[in-house]
């Protein structure tokens, strides 16, 4: 294994070395592990079909019909996109272009918050790369997909136990004209707390660089401080930066005085003078109502001169109209979702709104025979995922009154699940709303968003209403997440934080007020590089360096799964997440023209220590796993 590792290190092949070379080359004694991914890939299907997939109530494998993907010519060109444009005339350049167009432009938001607002961020990277290129080439004319970001980046490593960047990588390839945008928590990355600068500059550099074009940043309490770090960064990396103010309140209604029209017209102006190429408006729970939406675009268009893309949620059914009367105010992009993958708690549908236009000027450039092929796909596709639906199924107008966000409904009533709270999710949304009014009406989303739940989550399991946090709260042992929300380690609320609360939650401990990121110790890469290549025992990338100083237990964790289960992306969802039926055949193709055929044989009963043997074939041959049975 070392003369193989010799005579196939780059450095030896290019023949550039001498005697110090095997000295100097740590790596050549690290030795491939007897890789049998066969015998890997049989333990994990047999560990599916014993104990089942986390979080799955359903055990036995529905049958489900095959999607179709639509026809398309592989050889042919890519049409030109948003892409060329950004590549050729720069991030001004394009902001340029987008205002120029008559039309309104649309984002396609399928390939990210669609699923992670309505089925917990779930969809794996095997099915978003089946529909890839066909998206590409069948819309050509969209603004932008948006494909990574926000919960994506912790959910596949921590439940789908696939690499985010490997996505990103792939979906790359097969897009080469749509510009890829991504959400961008600001100074929280990817993550639920604010990192070092260094972690974020680097984060946005290795996105940028494996295909990400436009950043929407945003921070969880419009705190402009805590977004212009990533602003530069993006702005650096000669990207589009969308910099981004996040929807909260009502603008109509007079008692919701915190947040009006002036507060975002500030909000706007203190963006666009941070070095916002485009202005984001992040409508993250659908609260902005068809008249708001006509007043907030036509105020920020005499306000401000950089273009503005307006992001909602549908959940209270107005979302189409809120967008036409954004699209006559003058707004000039929308995030909308494939039809099948859109309405409730996503973005409203893509097709929808194309009709809706018809007849002005503005009505989207788009292919709808082609959007509506591609809706099949997806609608067809969701139905793996159907053991993630969060049981709505009808407009919910209800999300007027708990200001929740679309991104966090399925995922929280998932929390309250596993916290025994399942008979009580009426009573944690309307719980939802008072700890809001509780902490001064703040902006509810991704990180702080998971503050309010938490704290919901918390009061309602432990039958407290809120006079009893106030007075008793000595004695209350709050969550962490509360705590340091209140010691300022998220940034600063717009208004402060009101004041006896604060106290009765920090129990003395030290508020700060400036931004955390400054002052964190910057994250040592040549260190962590050193680090996780003895703990891995493998050749160390800047993705997983970037992987692990976000998510540490959770790289890890997935390293471990990968070690013990190999690269498990390469299966079929049903297989994924059901494992097999007694008898069934499927093919597994592990890398590009490697084929593995699979099929289930047997299941023994369990023996006295619980173990069962699971009988497979495996290209024919028969084989065998033990797995213990957890049931
Ligand atoms: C996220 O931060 O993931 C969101 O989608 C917030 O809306
Ligand atoms: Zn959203």
């Amino acid at each position: 294994a070392f003369l193989e590792n010799v005579v196939q290190h780059e450095q030896f092949l290019t023949g550039e070395y001498d005697t110090s070379f095997i000295d100097s080359t740590p790596e050549l004694f690290v030795f491939p592990k007897r890789k049998d991914r066969g015998t890997k890939m049989l333990t994990f299907i047999g560990e599916t079909i014993i104990n089942g997939y986390p979080g799955l109530e359903q055990e036995k494998k529905p049958i489900f019909e095959k999607p179709e993907v639509p026809n398309i010519k592989h050889s042919e060109p890519f049409p030109n996109g948003t892409k060329q444009i950004l590549d050729e005339k720069g991030p001004e350049g394009l902001a340029e272009w987008v205002k120029n167009q008559k039309e309104v432009l649309l984002t396609d938001t399928t390939f990210r918050d669609a699923h992670q607002s309505l089925l917990a961020t779930r969809f794996r990277t095997h099915d978003l790369k089946k529909i890839a290129e066909p998206t590409s080439r069948l819309l050509p004319n969209l603004f932008s997909s948006e494909m990574w970001g926000g919960a994506t980046f912790d959910v596949s490593m921590r439940f789908l136990h696939e690499d985010p960047w490997e996505r990103l990588i792939e979906l790359r390839e097969k897009m080469p004209n749509m510009l890829f945008q991504m959400l961008l928590r600001a100074s929280n990355a990817v993550g639920y707390k604010n990192y070092p600068d260094n972690v974020i500059k680097e984060f946005v550099e290795k996105s940028a660089a494996a295909g990400i074009d436009v950043f929407r940043i945003f921070d969880s309490l419009n705190w402009v401080e805590g977004m212009k770090l990533a602003i530069n960064e993006v702005r650096e990396q000669d990207k589009i930066a969308e910099a981004s103010m996040c929807y909260t309140g009502d603008i109509l209604d007079p008692k919701r005085d915190k947040y009006d029209l002036n507060y975002y017209k500030n909000l706007a102006k203190q963006l666009q003078d941070s070095g916002a190429h485009i202005l984001g408006i992040k409508d993250m729970a659908g609260l902005l109502k068809p008249e708001a939406a006509y007043q907030l675009i036509s105020e920020l268009k005499e306000t401000i001169d950089i273009p503005i893309h307006l992001h909602t949620h549908d959940t209270s059914g107005n979302g189409i109209l809120s967008y036409a009367r954004a699209v006559e105010a003058g707004v000039d992009i929308v995030d909308v979702a494939a039809s099948s993958m859109a309405g409730l708690t996503s973005q409203p549908s893509a097709n929808s709104l194309y009709y809706a236009l018809k007849g002005t000027d503005r009505q989207p450039d788009i292919d709808i025979k082609a959007l509506e092929q591609l809706s099949e796909y997806w609608d067809y596709t969701r139905k793996y995922y159907q053991g993630f639906e969060s049981g709505m199924n009808a407009p919910h107008t209800e999300v007027y009154e708990h200001e929740m966000p679309g991104g966090q409904y399925s995922n929280l009533q998932q929390q309250a699940k596993a916290v025994g709270l399942k008979g009580r999710w009426n009573e944690v949304k309307k719980m939802y709303r008072r700890v809001n009014d509780m902490f001064g009406d703040v902006v509810k989303v991704t990180p702080s968003s998971k503050v309010v739940g938490d704290m919901a989550l918390y009061m309602v399991q432990n039958d407290l209403t809120e006079d009893d946090i106030y007075e008793k709260g000595e004695n209350l042992d709050f969550p962490d997440s509360v705590v340091e929300f209140f010691q300022g380690f998220l940034g600063q609320p717009y208004q402060g934080f009101p004041k006896e609360l604060q106290q009765i939650i920090l129990k003395g401990r030290e508020a700060i007020t400036h931004r955390p990121g400054e002052r964190l110790e910057p994250v040592n890469f040549q260190e962590v590089k050193e680090d996780l290549y003895h703990k891995l025992d493998r050749q160390v990338t800047s993705h997983d360096m970037i992987s692990y100083a976000l998510y540490p237990k959770v790289f890890m964790d997935f390293e471990r799964f990968r070690q013990q289960f190999g690269d498990v992306s390469v299966l079929d969802t049903p297989t994924f997440f059901y494992g097999l039926r007694l008898g069934e055949e499927i093919e597994v193709e592990i890398e590009q023209g490697k084929t593995l055929i699979v099929k289930l044989i047997s299941i023994s009963k369990p023996q006295d220590n619980g173990n069962r043997i699971v009988y497979f074939e495996l290209n024919g041959q028969p084989r065998e796993v033990i797995i213990k049975d957890q049931n």
